[in-house]
């Protein structure tokens, strides 16, 4: 209700619960009648994105890309909410400035690596610890903390439902 048009940005390693919360949340969001969208790394990198990789300036232009589609969006009245690791500061701060101040809402999910790579849902941790896949995020490849995000939350210390509480206590 009266929800004003903005993104909300998750950002965090693989496994950080980042599309559990963002969906947690669209559903959320949707119940109290505001109209959402939700991109996740996961999607669309298999269609928009489809051409890119994991090389830092392929995940600089993925989320180049994603930025742009969140601002139209966002012009169009929704709540867009982005869930992508972008690990890279520069990245998230380009997008960011794309936006009016206070449309830009990002939310870090601090979920320590060892606890990411436990769960492991895609065994991916695994593989990168193998060197099967190269250049992966928190194990062969870096990810930048950030430094002023609106919201910080531990997903290994709070349940799904206080994630979410937390974030809509910072936009409504
Ligand atoms: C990190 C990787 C990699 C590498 C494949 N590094 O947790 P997931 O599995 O399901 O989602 C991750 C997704 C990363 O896409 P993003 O668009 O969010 O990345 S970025 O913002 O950095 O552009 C992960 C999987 O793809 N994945 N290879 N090397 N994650």
């Amino acid at each position: 209700l009266g929800q004003k048009p903005k993104c909300i940005w998750l950002t965090g390693l693989s496994g950080s619960g980042k599309s559990t919360i963002a969906n947690a949340l669209d559903s959320s969001l949707f119940e109290q009648g505001a109209a959402t969208f939700l991109l996740d790394g996961d999607n669309v990198r298999h269609g928009l994105n489809k051409d890119l990789g994991m090389s830092e300036k392929d995940r600089a232009e993925n989320i180049r890309r994603v930025g742009e589609v969140a601002k139209l969006m966002v012009d169009a009245g929704l709540i867009v909410i982005c869930a992508f690791i972008s690990p890279y500061r520069r990245d998230r701060q380009m997008v960011r400035s794309m936006f009016n101040h206070g449309q830009f809402i990002e939310v870090f999910l601090d979920t320590p690596l060892d606890v990411c790579e436990q769960r492991d849902p895609k065994g991916l941790y695994k593989k990168a610890r193998q060197g099967i896949i190269k250049n992966f995020t928190g194990v062969s490849d870096p990810y930048e903390e950030p430094e002023s995000a609106e919201v910080k939350i531990n997903t290994s210390s709070s349940t799904v439902e206080q994630s979410v509480a937390a974030v809509l206590d910072v936009i409504n």
